[in-house]
């Protein structure tokens, strides 16, 4: 019991962490045009809520993008949506629906489909963006986990076959 006590307000803790890391997130998503309509670029027909980080689901290290946004005060506006924060080719702005660089919280960006990242180099394993991801991209842990399980899955059918 005492145990429990103890880890309580631990627990409490994570739990207001996470949720602030994704308020965070969600504030920020209404801050850029498509934000919450980024498409990721390591799984085709899933998003990438978490634009300005490495981790799709928001919090930790942030991308390119997000360090960008950060240092221009976390507003959009024609310096941000010019750059090209993850050197893919592509203006941020035009990743994300908003070429002409003309978007304002709260308005409807020119294009709402199609939204690629601007933080993570497109396409992902091209070997310029490859080497520009480095080892931040989070596409291949997905085949590491993977490839693991397979494993695993193997060992563990080859222990019952015998
Ligand atoms: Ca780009």
């Amino acid at each position: 019991m005492k145990l429990f006590l103890g880890l309580a307000p631990a627990a409490l803790l994570l739990l207001l962490l996470g949720s602030a890391t994704v308020d965070a997130f969600k504030t920020l998503q209404a801050k850029i045009p498509n934000g919450a309509n980024v498409n990721n670029p390591c799984q085709a027909g899933t998003q990438w809520p978490g634009v300005g980080h490495w981790n799709k689901d928001g919090g930790g290290e942030r991308n390119p993008f997000g360090i960008a946004f950060k240092s221009n005060g976390f507003v959009w506006n024609s310096t941000i949506c010019q750059l090209d924060s993850d050197q893919d080719g592509r203006s941020n702005g035009e990743e994300l629906g908003d070429p002409q660089c003309v978007w304002t919280e709260g308005g409807t960006p020119e294009r709402t489909d199609g939204i690629t990242h601007p933080g993570i180099c497109e396409p992902v394993n091209s070997e310029n963006c490859m080497r520009l991801n480095g080892n931040n991209i989070p596409c291949g842990s997905t085949t590491i986990k993977s490839a693991f399980g397979l494993l695993y899955v193997m060992l563990l059918a080859n222990i019952l076959v015998r």
